[in-house]
């Protein structure tokens, strides 16, 4: 009897450490990957979403499904004027803004919206890389900056032919930025609004044609309203990935480790895509919408050209005033450019 009570007891507290030992183990948590948001603010066909959505193809596949990234293209989480500072309150892990849209927050990397010639968008990309990397501007220092980009050079779609600065003076046309400044000192009239406002713009005639990289002839549809291109090869625009601090700092090292090694990746990445997306624009351009490339001669160009002298050195001063090594900036840029060119032709 004392034996059977005996094992009874031993039983009854063998099973109670047994529970307790299960109740003391961690729960499995079916944790699944880690899930960021990524802001666009431009219709998903542009360039800007698909670079993005090539950046979330490869995270996931190089964290081996670790990550998965939930895209929002067209403005439906952030537009182009909060984006950045969405981003830095959390309501997006990660987005893309244009720092053209805001030449006053971003001095320092709008310094390539300057009338320097770049060649294209591989070699934009390239510089403005370079540029963050060795100046690492402090109104970036509140985002872990993912990858910067560029368009290719700017170039003026309008509705109505112009052939020379009797034909722009006065005529209103949308831009943003630096480009703001060149089209002003062509006399033109600058109308300046964030892309996705520009297709309204243009059909209500609020602005006659714009000034931008040529992609959009297809991407936007452009090449339905304007049916003219001057050709000026002119400014390039600015573009950051940023990612909120906080959802950086959460990441595990390995997966931090792969989203660093694809910065520079995705500049080149991206400025390949543009150039080669403007040539298949303005081949549909020419051959499906009847446009007119217009070539200005150069006499011509030379004018145009004079003109947007003082644009850059204007800029150099302004950002020395708020104690920004303007000077020295412009040099590394043209030092980059060239070396760039070399490599992703000129
Ligand atoms: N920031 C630009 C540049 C631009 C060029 N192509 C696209 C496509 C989608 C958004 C922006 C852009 C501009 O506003 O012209």
């Amino acid at each position: 009897m004392k034996r059977g009570l005996f094992s009874l007891g031993g039983t009854i507290l063998l099973t109670i450490g047994l529970l307790c030992f299960i109740v003391s183990l961690p729960v499995p948590t079916s944790a699944g990957p880690i899930t960021l948001s990524y802001a666009n603010f431009p219709p998903a066909s542009t360039f800007p979403c698909v670079q993005m959505e090539q950046w979330k193809k490869e995270v996931e596949s190089r964290t081996g499904g670790k990550v998965k990234v939930n895209t929002y293209p067209g403005g439906t989480l952030l537009g182009a004027k909060n984006m950045m500072d969405g981003v830095i309150a959390g309501q997006a892990d990660i987005g893309n803004l244009c720092m053209a849209y805001q030449p006053g927050r971003f001095i320092v990397t709008n310094a390539t919206a300057n009338p320097l010639e770049f060649p294209n968008a591989k070699v934009g990309s390239l510089v403005l890389w370079d540029l963050y990397k060795k100046y690492d501007p402090k109104e970036f220092g509140e985002v872990k900056v993912l990858t910067m980009f560029t368009t290719a050079p700017s170039n003026i779609m309008s509705k109505i032919a112009i052939r020379s600065l009797a034909d722009i003076k006065g005529v209103p046309l949308r831009a943003s930025g630096g480009a703001m400044e060149i089209l002003g000192a062509w006399g033109a009239n600058p109308v300046g609004m964030p892309m996705p406002e520009t297709p309204e713009a243009l059909q209500k005639g609020v602005v006659k044609g714009l000034f931008t990289s040529l992609e959009v002839m297809k991407d936007f549809k452009y090449a339905e309203l304007c049916k003219y291109v001057t050709v000026t090869d002119t400014v390039i625009y600015p573009f950051a990935v940023v990612m909120n601090k906080k959802s950086w700092d959460s990441l595990p090292a390995d997966v931090q480790k792969v989203m660093d090694d694809m910065q520079r990746e995705q500049a080149l990445w991206t400025g390949k895509y543009m150039d080669d997306h403007v040539k298949e624009s303005i081949d549909w351009s020419k051959k499906t919408q009847n446009v007119e490339i217009i070539t200005l001669p150069k006499k011509e160009m030379a004018k145009w050209n004079k003109l947007l002298e003082p644009i850059t050195d204007k800029w150099i001063k302004d950002a020395e005033a708020k104690g920004i090594p303007g000077k020295e900036i412009v040099k590394d840029l043209e030092k980059w450019k060239k070396k760039y060119s070399k490599e992703y032709g000129g």
